[in-house]
Order: C-alpha cells, then structure tokens, then sequence
C-alpha cells in the first residue's frame, strides 16, 4: 500500500514535514510531475538510449548516466533545475543550492540488480554533512516488486559507519559498498513511489534496494543537492549553481549542457568523475 502523499503549502513543506524529515532522515512520496510529464521523460530518456545504442561516445552510455549526468544530458540538468523540486530542497539545505551529481538509477525488468544498505557519505569526502540531500525521483513505477529504496528509519543519526566494499557484480555502486551492520527486514522502509513522485533522504541515511522482479523497468533520477557551505577533499570539487548565490566558493562551477553529449561536455564529464575518483572516503573499514 501506498503511504500518504506529503502535503505542501504553496510547494514547500510544512514545518512538521521539515521535522519529519530531521528525525526520520528522509521524506515521500512528495508530488513532483504529474504522471505525463514522467511519461514524457522517461521517453526523452529512452530515445536517447536508443539513438546511442548506435552512436559511439568516448565512454559507454551507462557511464554517462551515471556520476554527473547533468554535466553532458541536458533532460537531467533540466529535472535538477526544476523549480518545485528546488522548493523542497530550499526547506531543508537553505536557499542557495548547488547539484553536486544527478544521475540515472535504473533497474532493467526481471533482473537481479540491487543496491547494499549504505550511507552516500561514506565515499564523498563531505564529512557528516546536513548541507546535502538527495532528491530522487521516479520515472515509472518504484515499488517493492520493481526494486525502491529502504530507508531505515533515524538512522542518519549515526555517524559515518564502516563499510565492506563488496564489488558485487550485482551492486549499482561502483565498489558494491554496504554497511557492515546488518540491517533486519523489519526495519527497512520501503519508499514506494509513483511515476512523477519524489523521496528525499540525507547524506548519512542508510538506504539500499532490492532486485527488479516486475516486468518493466525501475527507472529512477537521483539528484545530490547541497549547499555552498559544503567542502569536498579533493584538489577541486565541482557543481553546478541551481538557485541563490555561492559566496563561499568551494566548488568550481559549471552549468547546464545546451546540447546532448557536446565535445566541450563530454571533457567536462570526463574532468569532473577524475577529480570525484581522488575523494578520499571519509572512514577506513
Ligand atoms: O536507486 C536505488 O535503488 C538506490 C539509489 C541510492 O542509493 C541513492 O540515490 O543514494
């Protein structure tokens, strides 16, 4: 069943969604896009995928749709930009809101792809930060048959855990990442989600998804907000301003693509995943 969808006033949460969110760690389902909007980007997506199922690109597309696909596809700079998912996250990290990543998670029908129960700050070098959130977004539906995220309840309330680097074949992470305390079912919240519908969870919630058995895809955006305050360890950190200023200048920016795949892009992408790859991960397992 699905839970109760979060009322907002004028677009923006209330101050009890707002705590909500702080005690619980996360949020949803939040109404985004209505269901032909999502229909309509999830076609733009898979004409994409289509058309460059054809056309070389100096990497593989799914590399693409990872790490900061807002850098090289314009339809996921323009979600990221989208003002009413800008008002949600401006209730939580401040009005001056930077996209550190957004990317594709997606998990094909009928296959065994899963995400191990992990904190995103983990591997990203921003310490136990509250100026970041991720917003993600569904595209078709996100349930516990096709795979959604579990969240368990007030657990960004730890610090930042140990975790095993599994490099699970079945992992969507890149190192197959998971925390090494073992999560019971009972406590994992399943964030079911309808097309158009958006969950938000903070950096230190412990999150993961299970296998796709339905017979459509799982496609989900998620977007890494965070605010100029944030610092990242690396020798530059890169993001591109969405709303407000950034007086603290702690990332390089960059902006929205106005064309699919451009050369400039494309180096920019290749840039921005080298300087994210010598983040050194906040904890030692
Ligand atoms: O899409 C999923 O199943 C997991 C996504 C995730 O771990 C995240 O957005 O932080």
């Amino acid at each position: 069943m699905q839970s109760e969808t979060i009322e907002l006033s004028n677009g923006k949460l209330s101050k009890n969604m707002i705590k909500k969110y702080k005690d619980d760690g996360f949020l949803f389902p939040i109404n985004i896009f209505n269901y032909k909007e999502a229909l309509n980007l999830r076609t733009d997506l898979e004409k994409i995928e289509q058309k460059y199922s054809k056309i070389k690109l100096p990497k593989p597309l799914n590399d693409y749709k990872r790490g900061p696909a807002n850098a090289v596809i314009p339809l996921v700079a323009d979600i990221a930009k989208d003002n009413r998912i800008l008002d949600i996250v401006e209730c939580i990290i401040g009005s001056n809101i930077l996209v550190w990543a957004a990317e594709f998670f997606i998990k094909e029908k009928k296959t065994d792809n899963i995400v191990g129960m992990h904190q995103d700050l983990t591997y990203w070098g921003m310490g136990e930060t509250s100026g970041q959130v991720t917003a993600w977004l569904a595209l078709s539906d996100s349930n516990k048959n096709s795979g959604c995220m579990e969240f368990v309840k007030g657990s960004h309330k730890n610090k930042i855990l140990p975790h095993n680097e599994t490099y699970s074949k079945k992992s969507l992470l890149s190192r197959g990442q998971e925390v090494q305390v073992r999560i019971p079912n009972n406590k994992k919240i399943s964030a079911e989600l309808l097309p158009g519908q958006m969950s938000i969870h903070h950096g230190l919630m412990i999150h993961g998804s299970g296998p796709n058995i339905s017979n459509d895809r799982r496609i989900g955006v998620a977007i890494r907000y965070i605010n100029p305050d944030v610092v990242q360890n690396t020798k530059r950190s890169y993001a591109m301003p969405v709303r407000g200023i950034d007086k603290k200048g702690n990332f390089t920016h960059y902006f929205a693509p106005e064309t699919l795949f451009s050369e400039f892009n494309l180096k920019l992408h290749e840039e921005i995943c080298e300087n994210q790859h010598k983040v050194t991960s906040t904890t030692k397992n």
